[in-house]
């Protein structure tokens, strides 16, 4: 009988699973990593940033806003939400909200912090290392990434910087994904100056908006299953990244659901543009998003998508995350399937009691 032959789709598929299942070794960060699970966040950094974040509220820098969110809806989930049907991109139906302070801070029905819009700073230090982190993000050879996936809009090219363990990939312990790996050029962009001190703006940001979430970052990637191998190449708080490349890259309506569930993604919008939006569907806002601002989210938890930019304009953006797998790894040392009933639950109230680490805004500033 003639085999029938496969749709685009499926080879795609079959090709992604071979690799998935014949990983290389060379990929591996580290291997026999010794086993330790994470108590919960440490204090390091957290009650600077605390107290940076009640400075610039209570001197009116900021801006609360508040929202039809309600994080208690997920607090029972412990790894992943269910998959729903996407929304549609008609943001035109969303509270509209214009950031007018440096920091809005965005908090559910119930008063707790989940989101911020950090608009640029107006230091040319740091405009002259963005401008100079676009250029070379324009210099990346194209081998190092691949073009957008499905889930996003436009035709655009993305570089992802990502540290994983995914399960299904069996392998022995965290990786990196390989086209980053053999890249030097993409090594040197990582290590370049102006990379450098964006970077250290953005973890900075993160600790100053919102410190327990750095701080168990941070703290994930200080383990032993990270530390001595420099994994977070985006740290101290995030050790991915991915770079969407400056056409018009516009994010069509998703959850990143290998985020971790309890965690945060930053954003950093570049391009020229005059406007566009950041969007979040549960949430029910559409944020005025400028060339320049960094946004904090739960990308895991709510649908998130942008406005277009206007024919002829650039945008492009830099997301950094960390997956659920990172943590895991952190938190069981080794393939999940291989726990014990023990580590597999106490893992699992890490992940309920993380839940906490988003706090009512009235804690944040007393
Ligand atoms: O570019 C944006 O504003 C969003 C990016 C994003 O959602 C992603 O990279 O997953």
């Amino acid at each position: 009988m003639a085999r029938q032959r496969k749709t685009p789709k499926q080879a795609r598929k079959a090709k992604q699973q071979k690799k998935l299942s014949n990983p290389k070794d060379s990929n591996l960060l580290i291997r026999n990593h010794p086993k330790e699970l994470l108590p919960g966040p440490r204090k390091r950094g957290r009650n600077k940033g605390q107290l940076a974040f009640r400075n610039h509220v209570t001197s009116g820098q900021a801006t609360i806003v508040k929202t039809d969110l309600d994080l208690d809806q997920y607090r029972h989930r412990e790894y992943n939400l269910k998959k729903e049907p996407k929304p549609s991109n008609d943001a035109s139906v969303l509270k509209s909200v214009k950031p007018t302070t440096r920091w809005t801070h965005f908090v559910d029905k119930h008063g707790i912090h989940f989101a911020s819009v950090v608009l640029p700073p107006e230091a040319d230090e740091f405009h002259q290392s963005l401008n100079t982190v676009r250029s070379m993000m324009r210099q990346l050879p194209r081998k190092a990434g691949a073009p957008t996936e499905e889930i996003r809009g436009g035709h655009f090219h993305t570089w992802h910087l990502m540290m994983s363990g995914q399960d299904q990939a069996h392998m022995d312990g965290p990786y990196w994904n390989a086209k980053f790996m053999q890249n030097p050029q993409m090594q040197d962009f990582l290590d370049t100056e102006a990379l450098k001190n964006i970077q250290a703006y953005c973890n900075r940001q993160f600790y100053e908006c919102f410190p327990d979430h750095a701080s168990f970052y941070q703290y994930v990637g200080d383990s032993s299953e990270f530390k001595p191998y420099g994994a977070f190449k985006y740290g101290p708080c995030f050790p991915s990244l991915a770079l969407n490349e400056e056409v018009s890259a516009i994010s069509a309506p998703h959850r990143d659901r290998r985020d971790y569930l309890q965690g945060l993604a930053g954003v950093m919008s570049i391009g020229s543009y005059k406007h566009t939006t950041l969007n979040m569907q549960e949430a029910n806002i559409s944020v005025e998003f400028p060339a320049g601002a960094l946004a904090f989210f739960p990308s895991h938890v709510v649908h998130h998508y942008n406005t277009n930019v206007a024919e002829g304009e650039t945008r492009g953006s830099m997301t950094m995350f960390m997956s659920s797998d990172v943590v895991k790894w952190a938190g069981l040392g080794g393939k999940a399937g291989s726990k014990t009933k023990e580590e597999k639950e106490a893992y699992k109230r890490l992940c309920i009691d993380n839940w906490n680490l988003f706090k009512h805004i009235k804690d944040k500033i007393s």
